[in-house]
């Protein structure tokens, strides 16, 4: 049984069972809150790929009007989990089907009333959802029940709607807006299943003599429209069983076996629920924080390409296909900013909205002073053009899908390659080309030269796609200009030219690869010294003045990833040397470190230390764990990139393969 349950009711973890009870369907987000929460209990229903941004504030994906909102009163007395009247409380989240239930028993006038509901949100209509409540009483008493679209929106950095209009009448009750930069409307209409009377605004109220021993049952059904879409009617149990129906058919895609292992099985379970309620249903890609909220601006980073697509290429390949098309899609926005900078290709955004790049310069506040931190991570960190080229070179290997490289895959890769060409700089001493300045995936050492990491990147995709194009010239000769044409002339021999002469860091004498060019020489102590010398719990560890930048201590996985990603480049024997020297330095302060051990682990035959890497990235928002803030910025929220990672290990590693007996 995959249901996860929690009982008891505790303020303090509201943001957190937020997150950890989300329910989602690849395009709309609920978290896991409650019927008589409002946005200061950071309610939040996520639109994924819908952005806007409020003059001086960030971009961020835009959270819809609630249409769940619903509080009651029994004789008078309120049932709200935060009262003094409660008998009993517990929350779950239905994995198998998609489900968030609450279940709380409230003492009223001697008697007990229970409050039930369940919603979900469609797996089949992107933009359906749907909530079912249930009241009973042990004594007749009188129901109040105040129902209705709540327009009070959580944001981060809000508010996004404007010209706000709501409306309720009879069974039905709607708000409607427009988001603050494109106008584009997004309207939330919402069904019941009695009639709302003495209507304000978008709320409506039903009132009823409830006898001891019976129900009344309120069914809501929504949408949420974005755009011109139009509004179509359903009840609650033909959604329900057709939502049903589709998840049973998602898990006998996605299930896999952890072989007996309960703790493994039902960590596994949990991200693989939380990959199968991210897959996108239209074009766009997921977020890195998915659809907890706006945490990351609701933005795209290399999350997608390196942690999440090996999921979706392995059981939803449809879903795979959109991920690599966003990507092509989003090459003219790559291009332009490559060209901002004075470089050719495409460089794509660090932190991609629809292409454009969210990632500020001040992207961490000082806790100190309470200053804006000038971060490097758009300018520098130019390994996501690799990750995005190395994406589609897999996606191709998997599917031999000719077309898509033809329609722009292959131009793709091309274009990152050009980018760093472009972006690198000739040493006429060394006889090399080499790309300085850059940040790797450990974001604590900004601006350093040669990382490892993304000079191999780019030099094994750039190999790969110039071998491809050359495969493809031969092959479809009729097409060979309307490849090239947006490419600059001979680019196949520059960057042929280009990668025969990119410096690659070699093994020392140890068999390790230095992260950068002068790693070696930075102070060597390890991760809880440099903790040790932290001022305040939230202080940034990176950057120009933070703990770890004078030291060896690092973010996250960096040349262990490029073992992970190419375990045939190297010998057993130095993956093994590198992953020994890097893992005592490594903080793990990204959520995508952990799973990159578990995954390096499982390469070096190492399987214990794998295992409980995996449990650890499996575990994440089960513990509710990661970091909830970045300096003064909360970064709080799901985590998919640990789950993704946590699945490649236990897939491609641990051999949970999948369960042979589906249901
Ligand atoms: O992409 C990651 C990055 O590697 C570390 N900081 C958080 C980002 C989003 O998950």
């Amino acid at each position: 049984m995959k249901i996860l349950k929690e009982s008891g009711f505790s303020a303090e973890k509201i943001v957190e069972n937020g997150n950890k009870f989300l329910i989602g369907n690849g395009y709309l987000g609920y978290r896991g809150t409650l019927d008589e929460f409002g946005a200061k209990e950071c309610v939040g229903l996520n639109i994924a790929g819908l952005y806007d941004g409020v003059a001086g504030k960030w971009r961020e994906t835009v959270n819809a009007f609630n249409p769940f909102y619903c509080l009651i009163c029994a004789d008078g007395a309120p049932l709200d989990v935060r009262g003094e009247n409660i008998f009993s409380h517990e929350i779950a989240l239905d994995m198998e089907k998609g489900t968030f239930f609450r279940e709380t028993v409230f003492s009223v006038g001697g008697g007990r009333v229970t409050l039930f509901s369940e919603r979900f949100i469609s797996a089949v209509e992107k933009d359906l959802l749907c909530s079912r409540l249930r009241l009973t009483s042990e004594k007749n008493i009188s129901l109040h029940i105040t129902a209705g679209i709540d327009a009070d929106i959580w944001d981060l950095n809000g508010p996004h709607l404007c010209e706000v209009e709501t409306h309720c009448g009879g069974t039905f009750a709607e708000a409607s807006g427009k988001t603050q930069e494109l106008g584009i409307p997004v309207r939330v209409v919402c069904t019941f299943s009695h009639p709302l009377k003495r209507v304000r605004g978008g709320m409506g109220e039903i009132s009823i003599n409830l006898k001891a021993g019976e129900s009344f049952v309120l069914d809501r059904v929504a949408r949420v429209l974005v755009g011109e879409e139009g509004f179509s009617e359903t009840d609650f149990l033909t959604a329900q069983e057709a939502h049903r129906r589709e998840w049973a058919r998602l898990w006998s895609l996605a299930r896999l076996d952890a072989k007996g292992d309960a703790r493994a099985q039902f960590a596994l379970d949990y991200s693989v629920y939380h990959l199968l309620i991210l897959a996108p249903k239209g074009n766009y890609s997921i977020a890195a924080r998915g659809l907890s909220g706006q945490t990351y601006k609701g933005a795209v980073f290399w999350d997608t390409e390196i942690f999440l697509l090996p999921f979706y290429m392995d059981v939803l390949p449809q879903c795979a296909k959109r991920l690599v098309e966003y990507r092509v899609n989003t090459l003219p926005a790559a291009r332009e900013k490559a060209k901002s900078y004075g470089f050719g290709g495409a460089f794509y955004a660090w932190e991609s909205q629809n292409g454009y790049d969210a990632c500020s310069d001040f992207n961490v506040t000082d806790v100190f002073t309470h200053r804006p931190v000038r971060t490097y991570f758009k300018e520098k960190q130019i390994h996501i053009s690799a990750d995005v080229a190395y994406a589609i070179l897999k996606y191709y290997g998997r599917t031999q899908d000719d077309e898509f490289m033809l329609r722009g895959g292959l131009e793709t890769v091309l274009s990152c390659a050009e980018f760093a060409r472009t972006y690198s700089y000739y040493n006429h001493v060394k006889k090399r080309y080499e790309l300085l300045d850059v940040i790797g995936p450990d974001e604590y050492h900004e601006r350093v030269n040669n990382n490892a990491y993304t000079n191999y990147m780019f030099y094994l995709t750039a190999k790969e796609g110039v071998a491809l194009a050359e495969k493809f010239l031969k092959k479809y000769p009729a097409c060979g200009e309307k490849l090239l044409e947006n490419l600059p002339a001979k680019i196949l021999e520059k960057l042929k030219e280009w990668t025969e002469k990119l410096y690659l860091p070699q093994p020392n004498g140890e068999g390790i690869i230095e992260q950068f060019d002068g790693y070696f020489r930075l102070e060597d102590v390890g991760v809880e010294e440099v903790r040790s010398r932290l001022c305040h719990p939230n202080e940034y560890w990176g950057g120009s003045g933070g703990v770890a930048t004078a030291t060896r201590v690092i973010k996250q996985a960096d040349v262990i990833m490029l073992f992970n990603l190419y375990p045939d480049l190297f010998s057993e024997e130095i993956r093994r040397a590198n992953y020994d020297f890097y893992l005592p330095y490594t903080e793990h302060g990204s959520s995508l470190s952990r799973c990159s051990y578990a995954i390096a682990a499982c390469n070096i035959g190492r399987r214990e230390e794998a295992y409980s890497a995996f449990l650890e990235s499996a575990e994440i928002d089960l513990r509710g764990g990661g970091k909830q803030w970045a300096g003064e910025v909360y970064i709080g929220g799901t985590h998919p990139a640990a789950s993704g990672g946590a699945w490649i290990a236990a897939f491609y590693g641990l051999g949970f393969g999948k369960k042979e007996d589906l249901q």
